[in-house]
């Protein structure tokens, strides 16, 4: 079964003023959506090269694979981890682990704010819960599927490619990622997907 791009769980212009209302579009209806193409084009060629029983492009599909399946889930988080009039602070468990594991909700964002900003050319900052160690874990993703760790559950992806936040910040990534904490993080949903993934 092919993915599909999810609608927007807001209007296009909701997250105004921190996340204006084209960077929103193009983001969502070309950006992501190339992803959720991307991903279908190649298990399309993938289901093509079993039936012919030729896999002599298989090293370039599953690369396509990997980037667009990624791009498609990242996005998909990245959108409902935002909402208007967002920020503030996590509660309950998930404020409780990140005191855990991190040591204070302020050295966590520090370290979030500061593998986000540095993330080399295109990728995300990821909060991830690490089933295996049971523990929460900031990561770097370079691209959507470089440096992620295996069989971790992506609870926060704050996307830094530049068509993620260029039009309004420019080469100002850390005001676009300081925006995002300030005023468009969702924490309830983060919340939500922490419980989820921890059962
Ligand atoms: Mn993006």
């Amino acid at each position: 079964m092919p993915v599909s791009l999810p609608a927007l769980p807001y209007a296009y212009d909701a997250l105004e003023p921190h996340y204006d209302e084209q960077t929103v579009r193009l983001h969502h209806d070309i950006h992501h959506n190339g992803y959720v193409n991307g991903y279908n084009a190649a298990e399309a060629k993938l289901a093509a090269a079993r039936e012919a029983g030729d896999f002599a492009a298989v090293k370039h599909l599953s690369r396509e694979l990997a980037f667009h399946g990624a791009g498609h889930q990242l996005h998909t988080i990245f959108w409902t981890n935002m909402k208007p009039n967002g920020g503030g602070l996590p509660g309950g468990a998930l404020a409780a682990q990140i005191d855990a594991d991190f040591g204070s909700f302020a050295a966590f964002r520090g370290q979030l704010e500061a593998a986000t900003n540095s993330v080399e050319g295109s990728g995300w900052g990821l909060l991830v819960w690490n089933r295996d160690f049971g523990k929460l874990e900031v990561l770097a993703a370079e691209k959507h599927q470089n440096q992620a760790q295996q069989n971790t559950t992506v609870l926060l992806a704050i996307d830094v490619w530049e068509h993620a936040y260029y039009l309004k910040y420019q080469n100002k990534r850390a005001a676009f990622t300081t925006a995002f904490l300030d005023h468009l993080i969702n924490w309830g949903d983060v919340a939500e997907r922490f419980g989820a993934a921890k059962g």
